[in-house]
């Protein structure tokens, strides 16, 4: 699928640009591998979110090996640091599964979407909906924002793009019963899919976080196996806040992994990075732009190749 790396790879070149660039040009323009060259390169990942420790841990790495191997070329420096990188994403990854293949037993697949205010969740939701839509299965978008009428709204726009079912109440009704009634909707009418749209809330916000719990507990009344998954919506370019409504998300409603989006729009990539270092919620899902069809199966491989490719074409799969 030659075509679609390369539209990845175009959608992320805003971030790529962000340090890749950055760390090319510092090497050229230090022109010799010395302390400043290493503090350089730090910095640039520090200022792309990657967070200290884990720019720390590269750097650890990078010293280490340039030294081992008594690199004095700067543009070799660039090659073994694009290399620690990579290992880091590598690092401990379960086979991964496409999340959009629905486990076997899940009948129907309940994922729940939560996060913070305007992370693009509902986005999320619709371009979920419509790539099982595109595959024939039956799809249920639960309007469990209830909190706006507009938030009904969106969403129901949402559900005719991706030419999907709703169920949707007045504003301001109960969002746990609200929900409860779409798993009920999605279990009695065999329904392959339940997508469930929450409220965007402030992860430091007790009261709205408690509400997540009920929530859970009344997806859990209608379908006991449910939610499948539980994806926290993360906009990357709020950077290292990600982590923090990352733990408090996961304490009111166990995660089961992270929908980065946006991040065509970010130029500090780093975000995956200080991810992978300080949680143990998989990244699944990649929003590379505001079209139904700017959704991507977050898959590191893939990613890895679009992510560090250089100008030129690498070879394809
Ligand atoms: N560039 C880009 N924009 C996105 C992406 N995902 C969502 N957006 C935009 O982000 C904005 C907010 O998206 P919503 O889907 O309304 O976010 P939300 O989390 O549902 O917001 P609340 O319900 O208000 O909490 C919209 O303008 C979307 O078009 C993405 O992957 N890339
Ligand atoms: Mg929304």
């Amino acid at each position: 699928m030659f075509s679609k790396l390369k539209n990845l790879r175009q959608k992320l070149s805003k971030s790529k640009s962000g340090f890749i660039d950055k760390i090319a040009e510092a090497v050229k323009l230090r022109g010799v591998v010395d302390e400043e060259l290493f503090e350089q390169i730090e910095e640039i990942l520090i200022k792309n979110d990657t967070g200290t420790e884990m720019a720390e841990l590269i750097l650890t790495s990078l010293r280490e090996e340039v030294r081992i191997d008594k690199i004095t070329d700067p543009e070799l420096v660039q090659i073994y640091l694009v290399d620690i990188m990579q290992n880091i994403l590598f690092k401990d990854i379960p086979d991964e599964n496409d999340f959009f293949e629905i486990p076997e037993d899940a009948k129907p697949f309940v994922v729940a979407f939560v996060g913070v205010n305007g992370t693009g969740k509902t986005t999320t939701i619709g371009k979920v909906a419509n790539v099982f839509a595109k595959t024939g299965k039956k799809v249920l978008i639960v309007a469990g924002d209830t909190f706006r009428a507009a938030a009904i709204e969106q969403i129901a726009i949402w559900a005719e793009r991706a030419n999907v079912q709703i169920l949707r109440t007045e504003a301001n009704k109960d969002p746990a019963s609200v929900i409860y009634d779409g798993v009920a909707k999605g279990v009695r009418e065999q329904f392959d899919v339940v997508l469930i749209d929450t409220a965007g809330r402030q992860h430091t916000k007790d009261r709205l976080m408690k509400e997540l719990g009920k929530i859970d507990r009344s997806i859990k009344k209608a379908c006991p196996q449910a939610p499948h998954e539980t994806i926290l919506v993360v906009d990357s370019t709020t950077g290292q806040n990600a982590i923090s409504q990352a733990l408090h998300f996961d304490e009111a409603i166990k995660l089961t992994g992270i929908a980065l989006t946006k991040f065509d729009g970010t130029a500090k990539g780093g975000i995956i990075f200080n991810i992978k270092q300080n949680l143990e919620i998989p990244v699944r899902l990649l929003g590379i732009g505001e079209s139904i069809d700017d959704i991507e199966n977050f898959h590191t491989v893939r990613f890895v190749r679009a992510f560090f490719a250089g100008g030129e074409e690498a070879e394809e799969e």
